[in-house]
Parts: C-alpha cells; sequence; structure tokens
C-alpha cells in the first residue's frame, strides 16, 4: 500500500498558476494607447463623478492629493496577452473618492481626457479593488502611461484602467466603452479569458 498525502497532485508550482490563461510575462512595461497621449497638466486637472441624477462631485488637484493615498502592489494584465506581476502603484483608493457620493447606479463609464471610454460594473470600483494612480515604481506617473491620473482595476484586463482618467458617469444602464464598443468582451475578466464578445 502505497501512502499518499492529502492535498498532493504533483509538482505544480507556484509561478504556474499566477498568471491566467493565455498570458505571458513581461518585464518591461509596454505602452498601449489608441491615439495620441494627452498632455494634460495638474492646474488644469479636474476629476468629476457625475451620478444618475446629474450630480457633480469634484476635484481640483490640490483637493484630490490631500486625500489618504494607498500604494498597492497588484498584478496587471493586457489582453494582447502581456502580464506584469507585481506592480507597485501610489493612488486613491475609489472607495475614498466615492464615500459621500450618493447613488444607486449599477454601472460607470470612465471617460478620459483625449476621448477614450470604458465600462464597468460600479461593485468593480468599489471594495478595495481600483484606485486613481499617480504614481509607478516611486516615481510620478509618466504621461504615456496614463499621467498625471490612471485608474487602476488589476481585477480585470487592462484596457479597464483609463490613462488620462478625468470622471465617471455612475449610470443605471451599462453603456459600452472604446474598446467594448469594436467587440471586447463587456466585462473582461482575465482569469476568464474574457477577452471578446461571447467568451
Ligand atoms: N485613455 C486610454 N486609456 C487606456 C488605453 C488607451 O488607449 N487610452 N489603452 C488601454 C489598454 S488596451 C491597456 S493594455 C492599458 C495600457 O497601459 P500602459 O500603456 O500603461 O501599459 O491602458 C488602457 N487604458
Ligand atoms: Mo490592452
Amino acid at each position: 500500500m502505497g501512502i499518499v498525502s492529502p492535498g498532493f497532485h504533483g509538482r505544480r508550482r507556484r509561478s504556474d498558476v499566477k498568471l491566467p490563461p493565455g498570458q505571458y510575462l513581461t518585464e518591461d512595461f509596454p505602452v498601449l494607447s489608441a491615439g495620441p497621449t494627452p498632455r494634460v497638466g495638474t492646474d488644469a486637472w479636474e476629476f468629476v463623478v457625475t451620478t444618475e441624477t446629474g450630480t457633480r462631485h469634484r476635484w481640483s488637484w490640490a483637493e484630490f492629493r490631500a486625500l489618504p493615498a494607498e500604494t498597492p502592489t497588484v498584478d496587471i494584465h493586457c489582453v494582447t496577452k502581456w502580464s506584469k506581476l507585481a506592480t507597485t502603484w501610489t493612488g486613491v483608493s475609489l472607495d475614498t473618492l466615492l464615500a459621500d457620493v450618493e447613488t444607486t447606479a449599477d454601472y460607470a463609464l470612465a471617460r478620459s481626457y483625449g476621448g477614450y471610454t470604458t465600462n464597468l460594473p460600479l461593485q468593480d470600483l468599489v471594495d478595495g479593488q481600483a484606485w486613481l494612480a499617480y504614481r509607478f515604481d516611486d516615481e510620478d506617473l509618466a504621461a504615456e502611461h496614463g499621467g498625471p491620473v490612471r485608474l487602476l482595476v488589476p481585477h480585470l484586463y487592462f484596457w479597464k484602467s483609463a490613462k488620462w482618467i478625468q470622471g465617471l458617469d455612475l449610470l443605471t444602464e451599462d453603456e459600452p466603452g472604446f474598446w467594448e464598443t469594436a467587440g471586447y468582451h463587456d466585462y473582461g475578466d482575465p482569469w476568464l479569458e474574457q477577452r471578446y464578445q461571447g467568451d
């Protein structure tokens, strides 16, 4: 009779299970932008949350930077199949920004300077899952990576992490954004490989 340790199912290494299906690891930080890089000065920068009733909540750069910041270390996964593990950012949690926003909306449309949009369920932006990030790797966020401020929602494919974020529209009905209108998945869970509509 052999001895079998409970729970032992072979030599699957930890490094194999940290990557979603179909992804490969990169040490670089590729730049993926659908258009030119908007240059947004912090003097003119603002972040605006507009609720389903039309109420606007606005933060200037100074007001935004006065909010408590967090320094999450997260894995990011691009739909073009690169993943980057343990990236460190500094930013303000959406929990902080949405704390005083009264809404019954279920959806959000992120809007960027330059016109990019992407949609997410509002519940994917709260409970410690999303930030407005302004530093990467202890440096101010470079313009090509979305500086001065980008959305960071690491549990979804990286196209949901809108660079040069300007605002969020809170909506009672889902409204597809730029890539979602072009055939990409509405939700985009990398662990379920939700790359395109129908996946
Ligand atoms: N405003 C804006 N945000 C964007 C994009 C874009 O083209 N414009 N591209 C998305 C895609 S497809 C990816 S993979 C990531 C790329 O971020 P990076 O250029 O910092 O790697 O940004 C996302 N956010
Ligand atoms: Mo992407």
